[in-house]
């Protein structure tokens, strides 16, 4: 799931997220891929999708930078807040795949660029807590 403020940051976030999985070989008609207008509506999305049980993990990517909102530490703070919920509330992974930064440019260099892409961490922790909520059953 992602959202689409920030596009720019957070589509790469999804293409890289994707490759990831297939990579790791995940089946791409596995991957349900949602979007949502911003990092705000994530978790309810996210608690949906992982108390449908239609799915292993459920992967929240976004991109929320200080520079361009003065209600950056809210909506961070509230999705980080709501994911973790999301996953306690359900007992399903659900991966904080959210860039906070301060600056668009600190974005992009994780988001693909100089500093790697979230998205990839993002599907590596996402099939790690699959298999291991499998394993502690
Ligand atoms: N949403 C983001 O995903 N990133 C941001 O940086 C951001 N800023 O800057 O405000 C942002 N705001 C929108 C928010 O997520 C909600 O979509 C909006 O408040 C409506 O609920």
């Amino acid at each position: 799931m992602w959202s689409r403020f920030n596009e720019s940051v957070t589509r790469r976030l999804l293409d890289g997220t994707v490759a990831a999985l297939v990579a790791r070989g995940v089946e791409r008609e596995a991957v349900a891929v949602v979007s949502v207008p911003g990092a705000f509506e994530l978790p309810l999305v996210a608690r949906h999708l992982a108390a449908s049980r239609r799915f292993d993990a459920v992967i929240a990517l976004g991109a929320v930078i200080r520079g361009e909102t003065g209600h950056y530490d809210v909506v961070a703070n509230e999705c980080a807040r709501g994911i973790s919920r999301a996953a306690l509330d359900t007992g399903v992974p659900v991966v904080f795949g959210v860039l906070t930064t301060d600056t668009a440019a600190q974005a992009l260099d994780r988001a693909g660029g100089r500093l790697g892409n979230k998205g990839d961490d993002a599907a590596t922790t996402a099939i790690e807590m699959a298999n291991l909520m499998r394993v502690v059953g």
